[in-house]
């Protein structure tokens, strides 16, 4: 723009200040994204002639996204932590680095210090009437060798699209598990299907995704972090096929490789086997892990996670 208020001499003097260019102390870094952040924001102001009564409200929203602890849901809803994924998997290519189970958003739902078990657990300790599921599967080295003692870290939603400890109608760690692999690198848990999550409708979240005419439904999903000595973090997810929302990710989180076949048996003859007395389904879902190497970008994100009790 030749006449452009952000170009003149005085608002790039205010944006040098601003961002503290002008001082010797402070981060260098910081000083370059800040300095972007407040000349990207002047530009906005400018091009769409932004008025003084739009830009509170918009602080106003900004403020009470925060206030509600909602800051972590809009962020995949705008795809910015789909971003963060993408940027990971462009350096990884980069770094030779290709095959592996994909990774995917981690999400705000988690907590740390779920119950560790060994080889296998269940997840579904309250008592509700969902489909009985079996999740079963291996973790594999890129040489498609087992990886025994990793670390399976599991959560998912209940029948009503809740996680426990941020819906408080469900006992803690509910439907969240850690699992170590066995001899075989084998994990298995039995739980119950989940529903998908849907934004609170009267959020702040819900209300910018209604603006923007997108609705805040997630489809039906099954979170994982594994981990073992000497490979890198995943962070993944996997979709339960069925699900109407299946490729309409408010959170933009499906990808190929992570929507497993979901098996449902209704064979009088397996439902006995099993020690039911009600039709089930099933998953099967291995894990490749990449090899950690130095040359590699940091795998393990630094998050702040609630932590129950
Ligand atoms: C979820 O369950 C979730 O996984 C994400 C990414 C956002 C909101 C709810
Ligand atoms: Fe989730």
């Amino acid at each position: 723009m030749a006449d452009s208020l952000t170009n003149t001499p005085e608002v790039q003097k205010l944006l040098t200040r601003v961002a503290g260019l002008d001082q010797p102390g402070g981060d260098e870094r910081l000083k370059r994204v800040v300095h972007r952040v407040a000349t990207d924001l002047c530009q906005i102001v400018e091009e769409f002639d932004v008025t003084p009564t739009e830009f509170w409200t918009a602080v106003s929203y900004v403020t009470r996204l925060g206030q509600a602890n909602e800051v972590g849901l809009l962020v995949p809803g705008l795809g910015i932590e789909t971003f963060l994924d993408l940027m990971m998997d462009e350096k990884e290519r980069r770094a030779g680095l290709q095959g592996g189970t994909p990774r995917t958003i981690e999400g705000p739902l988690y907590i740390t210090d779920a119950p560790l078990e060994k080889g296998e657990a269940r997840l579904d300790q309250d008592p509700e009437q969902g489909e009985v599921l079996f999740v079963d599967g291996q973790v594999r080295d890129p040489d498609g060798k087992p990886v025994s003692g990793a670390i399976v870290d599991v959560w998912h939603a209940n029948t009503k699209g809740g996680y426990s400890f941020f819906d408080p109608s469900q006992s803690p760690y509910n439907l969240r598990r850690r699992i170590e692999t066995d001899a075989e690198g084998r994990y298995r848990f039995r739980s119950i299907l989940p529903s998908g999550y849907g934004c609170p409708p009267n959020g702040m979240t819900q209300q910018l995704l209604t603006a923007l005419g997108r609705h805040g439904n997630r489809p039906a999903h099954i979170h994982f972090f594994v981990e073992a000595p000497g490979f890198r973090k995943l962070t993944t997810q996997i979709n339960i096929s069925d699900d109407p929302y299946l490729h309409d990710d408010f959170a933009f989180a499906t990808r190929e490789g992570l929507i497993p076949e979901l098996v449902r048996h209704t064979d009088p003859a397996e439902i006995k086997a099993r020690g039911l007395n009600e039709p089930f389904a099933t998953i099967t879902f291995d894990f490749e892990l990449h090899r950690e190497a130095a040359n590699l970008p940091e795998a393990v994100v630094v998050r702040d996670h609630a932590k129950a009790a």
